[in-house]
């Protein structure tokens, strides 16, 4: 199912910390640091984030994510789309060979609809990621604190990605 959520307009950008890391291998593949941003105890949804660096000489595509905290799972992106800021699920992800493909607020990202548990700050929770080539891959996502930082873009409006 395609889904349009308008995102609501914030005047800050949440990111979170980087601060414990841990990183995994499948294949060709290097997932670092999967992060999840805290979000409410009452949130229906989550998002993940992280980079997946690609070693290999051929692209890479991831085609599904499960996580046992949420009834769905989907691969999302934002979109422009009449001078507002989308997020709407995407069939794949494509990491390029010899490069990495960024997972972050604003930009393509895991997200958890129907959270079965809301992940609480310090709790890691299992991710399984489909990719084409590499096949599964098992990670465990960090939980972590939403905290301030400065747009990074001249927009007026930076996104609120709070119960993101
Ligand atoms: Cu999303």
């Amino acid at each position: 199912m395609k889904k349009l959520i308008n995102l609501f307009l914030g005047s800050t950008l949440l990111l979170s910390t980087l601060a414990n890391a841990h990183d995994y291998q499948g294949g060709n593949l290097h997932i670092d640091h999967p992060w999840s941003k805290q979000v409410p105890p009452t949130s229906k949804v989550a998002a993940a984030f992280f980079d997946i660096q690609n070693h290999g000489h051929e692209a890479d595509t991831l085609i599904k994510a499960e996580s046992p905290i949420a009834g769905k799972t989907e691969l999302h992106a934002h979109i422009h789309e009449d001078g507002m800021m989308k997020m709407r699920e995407v069939e794949s992800i494509d990491v390029p060979a010899q490069g990495t493909r960024t997972l972050k607020p604003g930009s393509y990202h895991i997200m958890f609809f129907e959270l079965k548990q809301v992940p609480a700050l310090g709790d890691r929770f299992p991710l399984t990621l489909y990719f084409a080539k590499a096949g599964k891959v098992d990670v465990e996502v960090a939980v972590e604190e939403a905290t301030f930082q400065p747009k990074q873009q001249n927009n007026k409006h930076a996104m609120d990605h709070s119960g993101h």
